[in-house]
């Protein structure tokens, strides 16, 4: 990596949890670069790479793409930024994924960032989202909430241990959880 000791915030929850309209009220306040890396996969979507086809398919079926391909997605975000902070939503997904990223790049999370989110409340709101996405269809949401309990907890559970999860009841209006939210960040900056 280029950015030399970036702070980098894992933002992670559910499908549904409220991780991306967080990240933007954050990005606001506090400065932060927001990479989504389910953005980014969609983004090579539709630029039509190579992996295009292999990620549309993953996304789907609700599972975990190779970390090779998104950690490069990240880190050409990172480069490009110009920034030095970062909050990284939706990644890593799995134990897999966590692992490389620390390998890769030799950096570990100042923090993580967990959205907690009831499966009920999730399910409304993607249900309700409305933005076209070929993941929000009861099928494949269904196969999320399996993919999240079973690979993604786990990492949330990892950085537990470790004493780095600040955990924020996500069931709330989006207005409250960003109070939250925002004591974790700390004093406004700008
Ligand atoms: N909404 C938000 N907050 C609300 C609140 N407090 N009260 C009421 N409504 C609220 O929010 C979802 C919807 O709820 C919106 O309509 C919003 O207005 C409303 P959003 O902020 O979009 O939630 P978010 O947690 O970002 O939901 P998202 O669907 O993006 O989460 P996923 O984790 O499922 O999606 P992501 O884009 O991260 O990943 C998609 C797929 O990409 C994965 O399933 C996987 O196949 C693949 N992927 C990888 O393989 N690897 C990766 O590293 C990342 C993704
Ligand atoms: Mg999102």
């Amino acid at each position: 990596l280029l950015n030399k000791n970036p702070t980098i915030v894992f933002v992670l929850g559910g499908p549904g949890s409220g991780k991306g309209t967080q990240c933007a009220n954050v990005v606001e306040h506090f400065g932060y670069t927001h990479l989504s890396a389910g953005d980014l996969l969609r983004a090579e979507i539709k630029s039509g790479s190579e992996n295009g086809t292999m990620i549309q398919n993953m996304i789907k079926e609700g599972k975990i793409v190779p970390s090779e391909v998104t950690i490069k997605l990240l880190q050409r975000a990172i480069q490009e930024s110009g920034n030095d902070k970062f909050l990284i939503d939706g990644f890593p997904r799995n134990e897999e994924n966590r692992a490389a990223f620390e390998k890769v790049t030799g950096i570990e999370p100042t923090f993580v960032l967990y959205f907690d989110c009831p499966e009920e409340e999730m399910e409304r709101r993607l249900l309700s989202r409305n933005q076209g996405r070929e993941d929000d269809n009861i099928e494949t949401i269904r196969k999320r909430f399996k993919v999240f309990l079973e690979s993604s907890l786990p990492v949330i559970n990892y950085y537990d241990a470790k004493g780095k999860v600040r955990k924020i009841d996500a069931a709330r209006p989006v207005e409250e959880v960003f109070e939250s939210a925002k004591a974790v960040f700390g004093p406004k900056t700008e």
